[in-house]
């Protein structure tokens, strides 16, 4: 039977990537074709996306790839392009760890409070929202909004939409509905006239134009089809899962640790553990906690000079356990810079020894992690009442092979851990459904489990020191 293409462009907060799918009935394989780095660049007005260089990235990885039969892309959610009447973009799109939206959301609160907002949109509170960053920017001149993955689907196809599962984390769709929550939007004064229509995962986005082709020697028509466009739906889609009891966890730049749900939970007590109901494939919903993921070590490995990885890594699982754990849901970790002295003033704080060496921060930082991935699944299960029996770790923290066994032993759960590139796998196989060969999310997940290296770790020693370890960070 035929074997199809797909190039799935992946952008995460650190890297872009091209990677290539290959999909037939029995067959998935993937490549990558090309890699670039997602630098933020902080100018005097603020920190900015360098979407320009994104963009090359983009092309480059698409002339590398070669002859595709589609094109999917996702990136990080939140943020976007704002373009004049012309459709030319106005300005660079605003980071979403830029300072701007400080002290933005109790504005909205006054006019909506955050009970009744929780109630309609869903939406865990963070600062980055799409929501405060609009009112944030009050809009001036703006005739259009695309977000970061419909922008560049723009000037790939010169056609203009709105994922909606990326637009799920605007805090303006009605996770009930699956629509535009016009209440809210109304309220705030917000135009959602500025927004290009929805679009579905599957549906067609444009094709390549003529220049795009011409600059990546590919030979038309190639569609572009939209995939969940939220890299975390992606790679959610990815998750190789059968069955509903399982919890999981997407690491990368962030933790995203949650359950798959069909019908959102949107009482007081989620709102106040501030678990977030984002939109998945297929009518689910992505019921999980934003932790501050991989990101705190990035920032630690900038500020020591970029030292050797794996070696740190050997290093930090010498270091006894659970030592001293930081808070890795506290928003106060978002803002680049100064990360070693903020973790070890964070300790201090809470009365706990200061981590030194970086070995011993490190280890601070998986312990604090698998911590906070093991509260997470936890109450998912406890709010949304959906017992699990397995945690799925998927994204570049598989790699991390120490977080995966702190994970494991953090929750009294195996985890299962892979794949690597789950964003745009899942990417991959939104295309190959489209092109009807693969039937829907659970036979993807299956084609996943029988072509995809997966690694098992038990959970080891009792959860006791964990428990333990939670309370003292309550307490603190
Ligand atoms: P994002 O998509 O958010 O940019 P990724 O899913 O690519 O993030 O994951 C990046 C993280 O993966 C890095 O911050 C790093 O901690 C981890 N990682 C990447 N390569 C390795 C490796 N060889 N060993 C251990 N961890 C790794
Ligand atoms: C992960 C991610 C996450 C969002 C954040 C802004 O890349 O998309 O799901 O909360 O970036």
């Amino acid at each position: 039977a035929a074997v199809k293409s797909y190039a799935a462009v992946d952008l995460g907060a650190s890297s872009g990537r091209v990677m290539v799918g290959r999909v037939g009935p029995d067959s998935l394989e993937l490549t990558e074709a090309h890699r670039f780095v997602n630098r933020p660049v902080r100018v005097p007005e603020g920190l900015r996306w360098d979407i320009l260089s994104l963009y090359g990235g983009v092309l480059d990885g698409l002339k590398a790839a070669g002859q595709v039969d589609s094109v999917g892309i996702d990136s990080w959610a939140v943020d976007y392009g704002l373009l004049d009447a012309d459709g030319r973009l106005l300005g660079n799109p605003v980071h979403y760890r830029d300072s701007r939206t400080e002290g933005v959301a109790e504005k909205v609160w006054a006019t909506v409070p955050a009970p009744e907002l929780y109630a309609a949109t869903g939406l865990q509170y963070a600062p980055f929202n799409t929501l405060y960053q609009l009112v944030a920017d009050r809009l001036t001149g703006a005739g259009r909004l695309l977000l970061i993955p419909d922008l560049l689907t723009y000037w790939l196809t010169g056609e203009q939409g709105t994922e909606l599962t990326n637009a799920s984390t605007t805090q303006l769709i009605d996770p009930r509905t699956r629509g535009w929550s016009y209440e809210i939007a109304s309220r705030l004064g917000i135009d959602l006239e500025l927004f290009a229509p929805l679009r579905r995962p599957g549906d067609p986005a444009g094709l390549l134009r003529p220049e795009v082709l011409e600059e990546t020697g590919l030979t038309g028509p190639v569609p572009v089809t939209a995939v969940g466009s939220h890299d975390t739906a992606s790679a959610v889609a990815a998750v190789p899962a059968s069955g509903e009891r399982f919890a999981y966890i997407c690491t990368g730049t962030w933790s995203l640790a949650g359950l798959e749900l069909d019908a959102p939970v949107l009482t007081e007590e989620s709102r106040a553990a501030n678990f977030t109901n984002e939109l998945g494939l297929d009518g689910t919903v992505r019921y999980l906690r934003n932790i501050m993921g991989l990101w705190l070590l990035q920032e630690c490995v900038r500020a020591w000079g970029d030292p050797d990885l794996g070696e740190l890594l050997l290093e930090a699982a010498k270091v006894p356990a659970l030592r001293s754990v930081v808070d890795a849901g506290d928003a106060a970790f978002l803002a680049p810079g100064r990360m070693p002295e903020r973790i070890a003033e964070a300790c201090r704080a809470s009365g706990q020894p200061v981590p030194v060496s970086p070995a011993e921060v490190t280890r601070c930082i998986l312990d604090s992690l698998a911590l906070a991935h093991r509260k997470a699944v936890e109450e998912a299960q406890r709010l949304a009442d959906h017992p699990v029996d397995v945690v799925y770790v998927v994204g570049g923290g598989t790699r991390n092979a120490l977080l995966c066994q702190l994970t494991a032993d953090a929750c009294g759960l195996p985890v299962v851990a892979g794949p690597t590139e789950a964003a745009a796998l899942g990417n991959v196989l939104v295309q190959a459904r489209a092109h009807e060969l693969v039937a829907d999310l659970a036979g993807g997940r299956d084609l996943l489990t029988r072509t995809q290296p997966l690694t098992r770790y038990e959970p080891q020693g009792d959860t006791v020191r964990w428990r333990a370890a939670q309370a003292r960070l309550a307490g603190a």
